[in-house]
């Protein structure tokens, strides 16, 4: 039994040291130890043994369980070490390969023309400030001499939410708001964003666009102040040798009500087809505010005047760009905002 035994240890530590799985090692643990094989056989078949043979054949069938174990148990944890190596080794990553060229993005025409018109008015002292897009009828409307039923309310026909609620049509809420919060005192502000018309899109239509406007109040405010501010922004944007020109115009919100021209940047104002052989380009509209929309705003209209203007920025940017389809702006071509590059202007 003992030889038994021995060449049963053998055999068990032989075909670990072959086995090249974990499915392999634990066919030889259930061939070898499990309650099937040999091994329980041998002690079970203990009973026959005389009494003084009985407990050195224990020891020695204990033994040999306990080596074959061992064996299987460092086998197990070899052939799992082998295995991450073998994992690791595929999941390598060669840190020496090139990496992908990273695309750096350029800004919107939309938001170049808005930064450069910020920072030139910046620079004349004025805050930027910025205004909900869902507004309420009477900041858009009634605040800015539009009361219910006004005809000029026709041209800014909008989308409703409510009633009383709708897209903004213009940034102008947002200047009668800083009015109110201003509490009367002197100020100068310019605001970008986003406005909604009831239109249909075409060339150069568009239901959403973008506009700037600035409004300046305080005391002695004049027309000519407004002369001096688009004068240096028309020189600012299209180049120092523009000329301005202002017509009369109206407004509901201004009065007097202009409208700025500036001698063509392209022809110089010999006539070409930029200026459609006129030698000017209407640029924005702009007048000193009417004392209904300073009184509204919290400001006495006998003590304190003010000017505000007004402009399309898409209008600016396909004069700049020379762009010839409003829609281009909101398409999302690369192939168009792509050529807006990040260094220039
Ligand atoms: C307040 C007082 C006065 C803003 C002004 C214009 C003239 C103007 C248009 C140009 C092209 C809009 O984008 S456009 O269609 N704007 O001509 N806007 S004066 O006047 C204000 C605004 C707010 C409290």
């Amino acid at each position: 039994m003992e030889q038994q035994l021995k060449q049963l240890e053998q055999e068990a530590l032989a075909k670990i040291e072959v086995a090249s799985n974990l499915k392999e090692l634990n066919e030889v643990r259930v061939a070898y130890l499990g309650k099937k094989g040999p091994i329980t056989d041998l002690l079970k078949g203990m009973g026959k043994l005389s009494p003084e043979e009985r407990p050195k054949m224990g020891a020695l069938v204990n033994t040999v369980r306990e080596n074959v174990t061992e064996k299987l148990e460092q086998k197990v944890a070899q052939l799992e070490e082998l295995a991450i190596q073998e994992q690791l080794e595929k999941e390598a990553i060669d840190v020496t390969l090139p990496g992908r060229p990273v695309r750096i993005g350029n800004r919107h025409p939309l938001t170049r023309v808005v930064e450069e018109i910020e920072d030139l008015f910046i620079a004349m002292g004025y805050e930027v400030a910025e205004g909900p897009e869902v507004e309420k009828d009477y900041f858009n409307f009634e605040a800015l001499n539009l009361p219910k039923g006004h005809p000029a309310r026709d041209m800014q026909d909008t989308f409703y939410i409510t009633e009383e609620t709708l897209l903004r049509t213009h940034t102008s809420p947002v200047q009668a708001r800083t009015m109110l919060e201003k509490n009367g005192e002197p100020f100068r502000i310019i605001c970008p964003g986003k406005v909604f018309r009831r239109d249909n899109d075409d060339a150069t239509h568009s239901h959403q666009f973008m506009q700037i406007e600035g409004l300046v109040v305080g005391e002695n405010i004049r027309m000519s102040d407004l002369k001096g501010t688009l004068n240096t922004m028309a020189k600012k944007m299209f180049g120092e040798e523009r000329e301005i020109r202002l017509r009369p115009s109206f407004f509901p919100f201004t009065e007097p009500s202009v409208e700025m021209d500036i001698s063509c940047f392209k022809c110089g104002g010999s006539g070409c087809n930029v200026c459609k052989h006129t030698g000017w380009i209407e640029i924005l509209g702009a007048g000193m505010v009417h004392p209904n929309v300073l009184e509204m705003g919290g400001y006495d209209p006998k003590k304190y005047s003010g000017f505000a203007f007004g402009m399309g920025v898409e209008r600016i940017a396909m004069l700049k760009y020379g762009v010839e389809d409003i829609r281009h702006f909101y398409t999302n071509d690369n192939r168009f905002v792509s050529q807006f590059h990040r260094t220039e202007g």
